[in-house]
């Protein structure tokens, strides 16, 4: 069922949890050509989520910044491309929020070990912020922190679990965000995991 949090924002309830598996499976495939990473903050500060792309741009960080890059630094190959299945469920709940004619070029993969976090920031290394962002979260359940467009404002926090889709559009995709040290468990289908696919239009 659809949560709208505010007017740009939607929370998906277990959209995905009916084809969980045949998305697990793409992830995967991905996650072979362009095994995950820990990246460094522009700062030099290990970042404790392991982190890879798919689709034409990929989002990676370094001692140089922020930024979206058409190849793994990992491998100097072109990103694997975006699978079908994600690809279509990214455009269909992106409408069903409101957001109809969405168009990825990156789906960045998030994957997070029990304790890894995600601290308070913007997504603001996209070129065209009048696009949503669609999050597809998978595994283990996680606390995330929705801010207010400035740093000070306090956060709320939801609940995501397995299959949960969330829609950030409009003034709301400026949001800040996080999420919280992912607390130990066992997923039936992910093991010890949770994985988050953030799909983005970049350039
Ligand atoms: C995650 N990832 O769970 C989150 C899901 C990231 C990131 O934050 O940058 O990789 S994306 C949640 C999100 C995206 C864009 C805007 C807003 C939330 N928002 O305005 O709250 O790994
Ligand atoms: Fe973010």
């Amino acid at each position: 069922w659809l949560e709208r949090l505010s007017p740009g924002a939607a929370l998906l309830h277990r959209r995905v949890c009916e084809i969980d598996a045949a998305l697990l499976a793409e992830v995967e495939a991905v996650l072979r050509q362009a095994p995950p990473r820990g990246m460094q903050t522009p700062g030099g500060r290990a970042m404790s989520v392991a982190t890879t792309s798919c689709g034409a741009y990929g989002w990676v960080s370094d001692a140089r910044g922020y930024r979206y890059a058409e190849r793994d630094p990992g491998s100097g190959q072109p990103w694997p491309a975006m699978p079908a299945l994600l690809r279509a469920l990214a455009e269909e709940a992106a409408a069903e929020a409101g957001f109809p004619g969405f168009a990825p070029d990156a789906c960045l993969i998030n994957c997070y070990a029990p304790g890894a976090k995600m601290s308070l920031h913007q997504d603001k290394d996209e070129r065209d912020f009048g696009a949503p962002i669609v999050s597809v979260s998978l595994g283990l359940p996680a606390i995330f922190l929705f801010g207010g467009l400035s740093r000070a404002e306090r956060a709320g926090r939801i609940e995501l679990r397995h299959g949960d889709v969330l829609v950030w559009g409009g003034a709301d995709r400026m949001r800040f965000h996080g999420v919280l040290p992912v607390a130990d468990g066992m997923h039936p289908l992910l093991g010890r995991r949770r994985i988050n696919l953030t799909f983005r239009k970049a350039r």
